[in-house]
């Protein structure tokens, strides 16, 4: 099935201004910018919006939330930011993840002309503090707020910006500094996580392990009522594309295999599989340079259901997000689509799934609330993210609470705890206020329960495609599943072992389920396997006990400060180093 799209525009709408009202700094390319994240540190509460309950974390902070000890920690970099250094000609300095200190300490050390400032709604108040402090330090800088927070309804009354750009930030960087806008986007080097670790162990990060982030798409043109993203980008019909074809798509992933040694790739885009030109077109270069890429993308249940097995499986994809919103969900990604036999197959290919579903629909009462969590758990997704149904400034859902008088009044709730995974921001229509943060928690809890550790479906689902493609006629895919499946032996042997002897007092049916895949992976890699789980195992074992007592203790975790200059930036570092040198220079 295929489902027609409106034709997405080709630029950025660019602020709702008419094109003579765009602002333009004094200085031109010569301005020297600093953009900046949100300070931290983030997993703790405090009086500027930090909450324990919202860490800068993807995975931990709201899919395998309750996974303890087995749950996925992670860090991304703030991409949206890098891109825009990346692509001004301007001298720019990139801070990423400061300490409240670290930014007031950038202020006071380094003259800017320009302080931009990235954040989503939930940091609200950091921003405000933020320019405060710009103000305090550097009154002659101009101010910028991009990203989701320019979304909240009279954010100019709230925070002291000079501008709030709402939607692409690049294009209107570029014309804010004066520069072209018709520059090809050069992409940012970066892989897509950083400081991993589960079951008490630091991953590896060497060469070729963790994936490049890539972004081709920013926005989905499918436009579903709560989708922030979409709506920041243009909302139905509209996306914006900065690799419009799979030609250049290619190019770019070339470069990142080549400069960053990677051979996967973490797909930043809402909807990947949609443009389907640019897909197709890119499986075709794939298979005529014979990359055994793999592509970790998002995608809506019915675009995945217009391919053929064969093309996703040749594109390389091996994880999907999908968004499986809940039982009878009314989207049209959804319509008419069995996502339990969708699952069921992408799994049988050795894909894994990331579902995602909504607590709080329209729909759910407190009486169809534990059906609505055990569909939800019936996929046995690889990973699953559980979310509050919440309506986000800038989203028609938004518009239609506000419409209907339902929303909470400002001063009830603070935006920081608006963050999908504590409470409403609304009276929601059959759920009793106060309610929803504990029917979340209890759906994680079942997903924990009855599907196991993260790394455990992970495991069976790799060993189905290793089992399926091991022996495939197309070297390309062979290899690629060779590559996936190449912890199988050994240590995911390691972590069934050791999760089956953490589960066997707790929970016996699911400790005979991980006994059952061991067998299954002892009976395909033979004496190495059987000698590796116990060994790993009771090592793992060691180290999952010990992160069990260091999460007790209230152990968190937080990313480290980043602080990066682009080559503008760096060549007026050298020279103005040159001059202090120079014979009569300024001492340093
Ligand atoms: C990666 C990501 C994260 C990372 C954050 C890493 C980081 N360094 O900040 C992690 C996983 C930690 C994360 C956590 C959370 N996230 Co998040 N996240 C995303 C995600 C998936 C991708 C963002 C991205 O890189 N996009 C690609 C880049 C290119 O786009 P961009 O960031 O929007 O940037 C563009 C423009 O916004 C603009 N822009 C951005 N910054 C600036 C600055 C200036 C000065 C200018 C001019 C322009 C500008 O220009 C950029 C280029 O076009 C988005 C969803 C999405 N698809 O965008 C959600 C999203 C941003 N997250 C969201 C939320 C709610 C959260 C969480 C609260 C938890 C949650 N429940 O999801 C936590 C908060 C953590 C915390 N303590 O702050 C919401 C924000 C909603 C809102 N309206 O505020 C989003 C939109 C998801 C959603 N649909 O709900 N997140
Ligand atoms: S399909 Fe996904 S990305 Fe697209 S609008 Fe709907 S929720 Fe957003």
């Amino acid at each position: 099935m295929t489902i027609a799209l409106p034709a997405a525009p080709a630029a950025a709408p660019l602020l709702h201004q008419p094109p003579h009202a765009f602002p333009r700094h004094p200085h031109g390319s010569r301005s020297r910018v600093l953009l900046s994240s949100v300070f931290g540190p983030y997993a703790c509460d405090d009086e500027y919006g930090s909450r324990r309950l919202n860490p800068m974390e993807l995975y931990h902070n709201q899919v395998t939330r309750v996974q303890r000890s087995f749950s996925l920690r992670m860090f991304h970099r703030s991409w949206g930011l890098m891109l825009i250094q990346a692509n001004i000609e301007a001298p720019c300095t990139l801070l990423d993840f400061p300490t409240r200190e670290r930014f007031i300490e950038e202020l006071r050390s380094q003259r800017y002309d320009i302080v931009g400032l990235g954040a989503i709604i939930p940091n609200l108040a950091k921003v405000r503090h933020m320019c405060d402090l710009i103000r305090e330090h550097q009154p002659q800088a101009t101010i910028v707020v991009g990203g989701h927070v320019a979304n909240y309804p009279d954010l100019d009354e709230i925070v002291d910006a000079d501008h709030i750009v709402r939607g692409e930030g690049v294009e209107w960087m570029r014309r804010y500094l004066g520069e072209a806008t018709d520059r090809p986007i050069v992409h940012p080097r970066v892989l897509s996580g950083f400081s991993s670790r589960t079951m008490g162990i630091n991953l590896t990060e060497k060469p070729g392990d963790v994936a490049a982030a890539l972004i081709p798409s920013v926005g989905c043109p499918l436009g579903c009522n709560f989708c922030a993203t979409s709506a920041m980008f243009g909302g139905k019909g509209a996306c914006i594309h900065f690799y419009q074809t799979g030609d250049e798509l290619f190019e770019v992933m070339c470069g990142l295999e080549r400069d960053l040694a990677v051979r996967s790739f973490f797909v930043m885009d809402e909807n990947f599989l949609l443009h389907r030109k640019r897909a197709l077109r890119l499986l075709e270069l794939m298979r005529e340079h014979g990359k055994a890429w793999s592509l970790y993308i998002f995608a809506s249940a019915n675009i995945l259901r217009a391919y053929e097995i064969e093309q996703i499986v040749g594109l390389g994809i091996s994880w999907v997000w999908m968004g499986l919103e809940g039982k009878d969900a009314a989207y049209t990604k959804l319509r008419d689509a069995d996502t339990r036999a969708l699952v069921r197959t992408l799994q049988s290919h050795g894909i894994r799934v990331l579902g995602s579903s909504i607590i709080g629909m329209e729909n759910h009462t407190l009486d169809n609330i534990d059906e609505a969590i055990d569909y939800a758990v019936e996929h046995d997704t690889e990973f699953h993210q559980f979310m509050l149904y919440t309506p986000i400034p800038g989203t028609p859902l938004y518009r239609e609470h506000q419409k209907n008088g339902t929303m909470l009044p400002r001063g009830e709730y603070e935006e920081a705890d608006i963050h999908g995974q504590l409470r409403f921001n609304y009276r929601h229509a059959h759920l009793p206020p106060g309610v929803e943060g504990g029917l979340l928690v209890r759906a994680f809890e079942r997903d924990f329960a009855v599907n196991g550790p993260s790394v455990v479906r992970i495991a069976r689902t790799v060993l189905q495609g290793w089992r399926r493609y091991k022996d495939c006629a197309d070297a390309r895919i062979r290899e690629r599943f060779r590559w996936e499946s190449r912890d199988l032996a050994v240590t995911y042997a390691g972590a069934l072992w050791a999760a089956r002897q953490h589960f066997k007092r707790t929970n016996a049916r699911l400790a005979e389920r991980i006994s059952r895949l061991l067998g299954d992976l002892k009976r395909e890699f033979g004496w190495r396997t059987r000698l590796a789980a116990p060994l790993v195992g009771r090592y793992l074992l060691s180290m999952l006990r010990r992160e069990e007592n260091r999460l007790s203790r209230g152990w968190t975790m937080e990313p480290a400060t980043f602080y990066e200059h682009n080559d503008s930036a760096l060549a007026q570092m050298a020279s103005r180093i040159g001059n202090s040198l120079a014979p009569g220079g300024a001492a340093p």
